[in-house]
């Protein structure tokens, strides 16, 4: 059974590329610690081997912590290590394709790059939506053009699963993306590249608690 009463609130997605050399396990425990409530393992550039094992040392630690496991693309993975979920986009596995292989067993998240992308996810099934971009960022510059507070608003007014705002959001313009209907905030930069991921996560958290209350 996939799980539900999932906390959206802050949802650190990996990127060993701007860890500066430290490893993935290192971030991600920094991040627990400073209060992420989900983690998406991204791995672009590794082996099956090796995005195996990262997983399976990842999903051991989260494990201890009740923060549910996110892959990123890859289905094959996600099975192979029992993780709580996969994150799909728009370019990777269909919906239906996916959900056809994991059945009821796991979470689907699906990056909506507009309006139509985000209707068609909850019409598919999808559990939650990744709002993809709301700025520009140079994590990913592949992005479809920036959704920015208007788009969100717009897909927040149609569909009602769980969304999380992702692309450029940092300390000081993530109040405004939660104030504006999403559910969380996920972040790649703003935890990865800080010098103190610790810290930097737990001043996230709480900026989003905070406006949450309003
Ligand atoms: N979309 P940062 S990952 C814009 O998986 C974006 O849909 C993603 O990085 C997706 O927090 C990503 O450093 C990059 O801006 C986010």
């Amino acid at each position: 059974m996939k799980l539900s009463n999932i906390d959206y609130s802050l949802y650190f997605v990996t990127d060993r590329s701007l860890a500066g050399g430290r490893a993935t396990l290192e971030i991600v425990t920094a991040a627990v610690n400073g209060g992420a409530s989900i983690v998406q393992l991204r791995e672009k550039q590794c082996s099956t081997l090796e995005f195996i094992e990262q997983a399976l040392s990842v999903k051991a630690f989260l494990k201890t912590r009740n923060i549910p496991l996110i892959i990123n693309d890859r289905v094959d993975v996600a099975q192979a290590v029992k993780a709580d979920g996969v994150h799909l986009g728009q370019t990777d596995m269909p919906l239906e394709t996916a959900r056809g292989i994991l059945g009821d067993t796991m979470l689907i998240g699906i990056s909506a790059e507009c309006l139509a992308d985000a209707i068609a996810a909850e019409k598919g099934g999808a559990d939650y939506l990744g709002v993809s971009p709301i700025y520009a960022t140079p994590t990913k510059t592949d992005t479809a053009p920036a959704l920015g507070l208007k788009g969100l608003r717009e897909i927040r007014q149609a569909v009602k699963l769980p969304l999380v705002g992702i692309g450029g959001l940092k300390r000081d313009n993530t109040a405004a993306v939660i104030r504006n209907g999403a559910d969380g905030v996920a972040v790649i930069s703003a935890i990865v590249a800080a010098d103190d991921p610790e810290a930097a996560a737990r001043e996230l958290l709480q900026v989003i608690k905070e406006a949450q209350k309003t």
